[in-house]
C-alpha cells in the first residue's frame, strides 16, 4: 500500500526536519519510501557520451568544459554520428539502457540542429531510450527534439537559487527553469537535478531540493552529483562532502519525489562501495555506467557489475524494442 504520497507543497521546515533526522531513520523511512514505488528494487543503466567538449561560453564554476577555466580537458568539435552510433552500441551491448549525450553548449547553434536531430533519430534505432543535454532551450527547439524522438532532455538546477550566483555568472535560475517548462511543454521527459559538495550549506541543499520537488511535475529523473573537484576549476580545492551527508541528501530526494528515478551520478570515483551501498538503500536506483561521465573518470564497468551482483542488485532490462 502506497502511504507516501507525491506532493508538491513541501516547505523548508519538513525538509530541514528529514535532514535532521537519526541517520537510521531518515534511512528506514527512504527505504520503506522507495519499495512502495519500485518494489523490484532494481537499478537502471544509462551510460554517458560527450559529442561536443569544451570551450563553453558558460562560467559554471565546478565544470571542467567551460572556457572560462584552464583545465587539462581539450575542445573538441560536435562527433561525427558514425562514431556516436558505434559509442551507443557499445553502451547498449555492454547493458546500458538509456544512452545520454551531452554537448558544451550555452544552448545548441543553429547551424548544428539538424545533425542533432539526425543523431537522435539514428539512436533511437538502436533500441536504446535517448538522452541528451545540450544547455538551454527555446520552445520550439524543445518541440524538435520531441519530434525526432528524445525520450529525455537533462537540463539541471544545480543548487539552491541562494548559492547559484556563487556558481553561475552567465545565466540565471530562471532561464534553468525555463528550459525546464520548454522540455516539459513539448511532452519530453525530464532529467534535473545537482550537485552537493560545491561548498553549499545543509540550508542550500534543503532549498534545492525544495526547487525539484515543488516543480507543477516531479522529474522523471533526478540525478544528484557529488562535486568532481577538476584542477584548474575554481571549486578544485573544495573539501569534499562527507559520505553521511551525502547519503542524507539521496535518502531525502527519495522520500519528496517518491515515483521518481534517483540518479547516483558524478562521484562514485572516490566513494567506497560500502558508501554506494547506503546510497543504494536510500533509494538511489540509477547510476552512470561507462568508464567515462562527460570528460572526467567513472568507476570500471565490469567493477560497477561485480558491486551490484556483491548486493544481489538486479539491472533493469530494456523496456523499448
Ligand atoms: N552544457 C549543458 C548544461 O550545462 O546544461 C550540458 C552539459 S553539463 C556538463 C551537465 C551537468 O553536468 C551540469 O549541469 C552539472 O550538474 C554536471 N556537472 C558538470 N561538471 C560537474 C562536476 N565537476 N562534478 C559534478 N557534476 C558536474
Ligand atoms: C548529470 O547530472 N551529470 C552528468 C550528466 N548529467 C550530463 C554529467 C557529469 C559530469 C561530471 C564531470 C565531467 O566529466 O564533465
Ligand atoms: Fe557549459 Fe554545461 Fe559546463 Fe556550464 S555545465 S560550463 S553550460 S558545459
Amino acid at each position: 500500500m502506497i502511504t507516501e504520497k507525491i506532493r508538491h507543497n513541501w516547505q523548508k521546515v519538513e525538509i530541514d526536519h528529514l535532514f535532521s533526522m537519526p541517520f537510521f531513520d531518515l534511512l528506514f523511512l527512504a527505504h520503506s519510501t522507495h519499495r512502495q514505488y519500485f518494489p523490484d528494487n532494481k537499478i537502471q543503466l544509462s551510460t554517458l557520451l560527450s559529442i561536443k567538449t569544451g570551450a563553453c561560453p558558460e562560467d559554471c564554476a565546478y565544470c571542467p568544459q567551460s572556457g572560462h577555466h584552464e583545465t587539462a580537458y581539450k575542445k573538441e568539435a560536435l562527433m561525427s554520428l558514425a562514431n556516436i552510433k558505434e559509442k551507443a552500441i557499445a553502451a547498449k551491448e555492454s547493458g546500458a539502457t538509456r544512452f545520454c549525450m551531452g554537448a558544451a553548449w550555452r544552448n545548441p547553434p543553429e547551424k548544428e540542429f539538424h545533425k542533432i536531430i539526425n543523431i537522435i533519430k539514428e539512436i533511437k534505432t538502436l533500441g536504446l531510450e535517448t538522452c541528451m543535454t545540450l544547455g538551454m532551450l527555446s520552445k520550439e527547439q524543445a518541440q524538435a527534439l520531441q519530434e525526432a524522438g528524445l525520450d529525455y532532455y537533462n537540463h539541471n538546477l544545480d543548487t539552491s537559487p541562494e548559492y547559484y550566483t556563487q556558481i553561475i555568472s552567465t545565466r540565471s535560475y530562471d532561464d534553468r527553469l525555463h528550459t525546464l517548462q520548454h522540455v516539459r511543454e513539448a511532452g519530453m521527459k525530464v532529467c534535473c537535478g545537482g550537485i552537493v559538495g560545491m561548498g553549499e550549506t545543509q540550508d542550500d541543499r534543503v532549498s534545492f531540493l525544495q526547487q525539484l520537488a515543488n516543480l507543477p511535475q516531479h522529474p522523471e529523473s533526478v540525478p544528484i552529483n557529488r562535486l568532481v573537484a577538476v584542477k584548474g576549476t575554481p571549486l578544485a580545492d573544495t573539501p569534499e562532502l562527507g559520505a553521511l551527508d551525502f547519503v542524507r541528501t539521496i535518502a531525502v530526494a527519495r522520500i519528496m519525489m517518491p515515483a521518481s528515478k534517483v540518479r547516483l551520478s558524478a562521484g562514485r570515483e572516490t566513494m567506497s562501495d560500502e558508501t554506494q551501498a547506503l546510497c543504494f538503500f536510500a533509494g538511489a536506483n540509477s547510476i552512470f555506467y561507462g568508464e567515462k561521465l562527460l570528460v572526467t573518470s567513472n568507476p570500471q564497468a565490469c567493477k560497477d557489475r561485480d558491486l551490484l551482483n556483491r548486493l544481489g542488485l538486479a539491472i533493469c532490462e530494456t523496456n523499448i524494442s
